[in-house]
């Protein structure tokens, strides 16, 4: 199978990591694409009419997007399973899929507000209400998340999603949540967090 990625893309490393976890990062073919709304992809739009990574080409050539289909894919193709399959263990994960999802949209989006677009076309109180929901989020997390909890699909895409935050120099989340922060720096010594870190930058 061929993953199509993006080596700074907090999707795209979710589902590696998750592949690493689930014992199939070796049936992957990873091949790095760059993707903007305003820098067209033509090979990333023949297989996904939204032009976004990651997308999982299966053998016979049929693609798979977005990150949490690609990651439920590839649960099925495995018995350790990393998604819950019922009751309140199964929605815990999948919500905390969610959130991680959100947050980084809502990072991407106060990146563009803050330095992606051109400056005459920026939003200050756009960043600020976005900010907002990421220190909530933060805080919801501190509050709510199981991290003991046997790993799953939520762990590893908060994981990622917190790295990247990290990476493009967001709002702190440690500072001040003591649980979060335990968890974040012993998750980022995995060895399937250690093999896939960030690296470049948006080509706009
Ligand atoms: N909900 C999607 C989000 C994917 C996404 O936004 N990918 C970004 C890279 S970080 C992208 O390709 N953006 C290009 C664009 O917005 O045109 C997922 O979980 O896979």
């Amino acid at each position: 199978m061929k993953l199509i990625y993006q080596t700074h893309s907090p999707y795209a490393r979710k589902v590696l990591v998750f592949a690493h976890e689930a014992g199939l990062a070796g049936r992957l073919r990873v091949i790095h694409h760059e993707t903007s709304p305003i820098n067209r992809n033509d090979d990333v739009f023949a297989i996904n009419p939204l032009g976004k990574v990651p997308v999982l080409v299966l053998n016979d050539g049929y693609a798979i997007f977005d990150s949490g289909v690609i990651c439920d894919y590839l649960d099925n193709l495995e018995s350790s399973r990393l998604i819950p399959e019922t009751g309140r263990a199964k929605w815990s994960a999948l919500r905390l899929q969610a959130l991680a999802g959100g947050m980084c949209d809502i990072g991407i989006s106060i990146r563009w507000e803050n330095e992606r677009r051109p400056e005459h076309l920026r939003y200050p109180a756009l960043s600020e209400g976005m900010m907002m929901k990421l220190i909530e989020s933060y805080d919801f997390v501190e509050r709510e998340v199981e991290f003991d909890a046997p790993l799953h699909v939520g762990h590893i895409a908060l994981a990622t999603c917190l790295s990247w935050l990290e990476f493009r120099g967001l709002p702190d989340f440690l500072q001040g949540r003591p649980r979060l922060e335990q968890w974040f720096r012993s998750f980022v010594e995995r060895p399937s967090m250690r093999d896939t870190l960030y690296d470049g930058d948006t080509q706009d």
